[in-house]
């Protein structure tokens, strides 16, 4: 019998997989984590991020001192024009889970057994933030996030 209370928690989430851990080949170990979260994969897809793709998805952070920085993470310039790994998690509480997987912004401030913690660094020369994935931050930036990087219909629901 299926329970309406629970199809009212699953939300999605959209997690990315940024080019620092995809150079140092984490993409693997990295979803294998996100699978222990009992969350179902809806959409996965390799990404090569354009600027415009890139500064859409952080347009928040447009008037921000690192954004620069930031946009040039994720398009891969500072880790050999490396790719985007972008997937899609559906489940209860997907957000809150996938947030506390991937431990704080700062490597250094997230717990050590977090993917940040484990395998984040902030680069003493580019002084970039090399914090292995994003994931959605809210509903409401969830939903954005996944209509920029997807199209309805990649997504296998
Ligand atoms: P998060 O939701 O944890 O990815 O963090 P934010 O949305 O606050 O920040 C987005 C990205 O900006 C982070 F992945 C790293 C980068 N950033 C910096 O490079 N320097 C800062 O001081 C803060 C954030």
């Amino acid at each position: 019998m299926s329970n309406k209370n629970n199809s009212k928690m699953e939300e999605q989430t959209l997690v990315l997989i940024k080019p620092d851990a995809m150079l140092k080949g984490l993409a693997g170990c990295v979803i294998t984590e996100l699978h222990s979260l009992g969350l179902k994969m809806i959409g996965l897809k390799l990404v090569n991020v354009k600027k415009e793709l890139a500064e859409q998805h952080y347009c928040e952070h447009k008037e921000k001192p690192f954004f620069e920085k930031l946009i040039k993470h994720i398009t891969g310039e500072f880790h050999n024009k490396e790719n985007v790994i972008a997937i899609v998690y559906k489940g209860e509480n997907a957000i809150k889970k996938a947030r506390e997987l991937a431990g704080a912004t700062h490597p250094e401030d997230a717990h050590p057994t977090s993917l940040r913690g484990k395998y984040g660094r902030v680069h003493s020369k580019t002084d970039c933030f090399e914090n292995v994935v994003h994931t959605s931050d809210s509903k409401e930036s969830a939903e954005r996030e996944i209509a920029l990087w997807f199209d309805k219909k990649e997504l296998v629901e």
